[in-house]
């Protein structure tokens, strides 16, 4: 992969997964100079000669940033395993990283498999710096010394001490130097987590004075989020809750945790866009909630995700925040080329989709297009706020094989932020890929 750095601003809309042209997975998201900035892994598929059948396949990092949680620029990429010294040629095994900034640069670190085996076995974890953060980052020659595992993050402590931690079987701990190039102090198993089951994935955070340790953990047959509490950030740490609930489809979860705004979010992945490979993963966004004692409400993964749609953006139904009981589903457009994204498909009268959070602005809007296609011919109505909200529009959705854009006028407009329900009139079939306003 060259390093040639692009930028390329996606389309508008923070449904989940929120890249939607690629893999990502274990998602650091940091917020610097009032931006957040996304630093994933970056899984891609195996191919011949090209890493192991069935295995994770991740030769470099992109970084991505946004200043709404809805349109995310990707930057290009960062670092790549051919541009590293230390790292095992075609290894393909980048995983999860990190980035902080620290007196007028950004420390980039990363896990990868070392070429010179006296750097130990399995993987060293590595840094590379830049003066802006997205790059370009210029790789140390030699990782850090005496730190083998994966998974690293930084914790900047508000007394200045700076942490490394990461994962190697259990979670360890150590001091960082100023330097943020080596370590400052011994690596310590961080107590106080479970005992059983794989751990991985830490990212710590404060708030309140309290150490927010969260870390992907096997309870049962996959990764669950789960997180710990303490004091101090060394530990000992008491275990406090699940933040999300393992699923069948994906083994892992990893995630991390910021305010912006005023509200906190949870970033973490699932295998949206390969639901049978889950080793080809993507980045996914909530909200997170605080109880008043300081505990974390449980997330429950949404397909909607965060921030606002443009009424005049392609909304992607299909990403719904609520559904009727019965008559819809959704599949993929095209199930070979998964990244073309999914349709909705109304399959009985009365069944509906409502999609939250639509920004319809102040300036009057006169029609809405639906890109869709029926097999029956059938009528679909546009309502706002709620199922049984006002009607909009009614637009008529002819028989065809083909996919077509249909317009209708809008009956009213109504500025603002509404939730959007797209219903189906008759019984019948209409597939939908999108709905845009004019
Ligand atoms: O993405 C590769 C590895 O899978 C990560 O480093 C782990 O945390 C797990 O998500």
């Amino acid at each position: 992969m060259c390093m040639l750095c692009f930028l390329f601003v996606r389309d508008a809309g923070a449904q989940n997964p929120i890249i939607r042209d690629q893999f990502t997975a274990d998602p650091s998201a940091r917020v610097f100079n009032g931006e957040i900035y996304l630093y994933p892994s970056h899984d891609i598929p195996v191919t011949p000669g090209h890493g192991r059948a069935g295995w994770f396949c991740m030769e470099d990092y992109h970084v991505f940033s946004s200043s709404d949680l809805t349109h995310w620029t990707d930057h290009g990429v960062i670092v790549s395993q051919d541009n590293v010294p230390w790292v095992k040629p075609n290894s393909y095994s980048m995983w999860a990283p990190d980035c902080i900034y620290r007196n007028g640069k950004y420390y980039f670190y990363f896990p990868a498999p070392p070429k010179d085996p006296s750097y130990g076995r399995g993987f060293a974890i590595g840094v590379a710096v830049s003066d802006k953060p997205d790059g370009p980052f210029i790789p140390q020659a030699e990782p850090i010394k005496n730190v083998h595992g994966i998974d690293p993050d930084i914790l900047m402590d508000k007394d200045g001490r700076i942490y490394l931690i990461w994962a190697a079987g259990n979670i360890y701990i150590a001091k960082l130097k100023k330097n943020m190039l080596e370590l400052g102090g011994s690596p310590e198993v961080i107590q106080g987590l479970p005992d059983k089951g794989l751990k991985e994935g830490p990212y710590m955070f404060e708030r309140k004075g309290i150490y927010y340790l969260v870390y992907p953990h096997v309870q049962d047959k996959t990764e669950r989020l789960e997180y710990a509490i303490s004091r101090n950030p060394v530990g000992p740490f008491k275990v406090t809750g699940v933040i999300m609930d393992a699923t069948p489809d994906c083994w892992t979860n990893q995630c991390s945790v910021i305010q912006y705004k005023g509200q906190w979010y949870l970033f973490y992945h699932h295998n949206d866009l390969s639901p049978h490979f889950d080793k080809n993963r993507s980045v996914r966004i909530d909200s997170l909630f605080f109880n008043p004692d300081g505990t974390i409400k449980k997330v429950i993964p949404t397909l909607r995700g965060v921030g606002l749609t443009a009424a005049t953006g392609k909304i992607q139904i299909d990403r719904y925040s609520l559904k009727s009981d019965e008559g819809t589903s959704v599949a993929f457009l095209d199930t070979a080329y998964t990244f073309k994204g999914r349709k909705a498909i109304f399959s009985v009268a009365n069944a509906w989709i409502q999609y939250n959070s639509v920004e319809f602005g102040s300036d009057k809007l006169r029609a809405v297009n639906i890109r869709a296609r029926s097999k029956t011919g059938g009528m679909i109505q546009v309502r706002l706020d709620k199922p049984d909200g006002p009607v909009i529009a009614r637009v008529k959705i002819p028989k065809s094989n083909e996919w077509r854009i249909i317009s209708a006028p809008l009956s009213g407009f109504r500025p603002g932020k509404h939730n959007l329900i797209v219903q189906m009139e008759n019984d019948g079939e209409v597939e939908i890929d999108w709905v845009r306003f004019k």
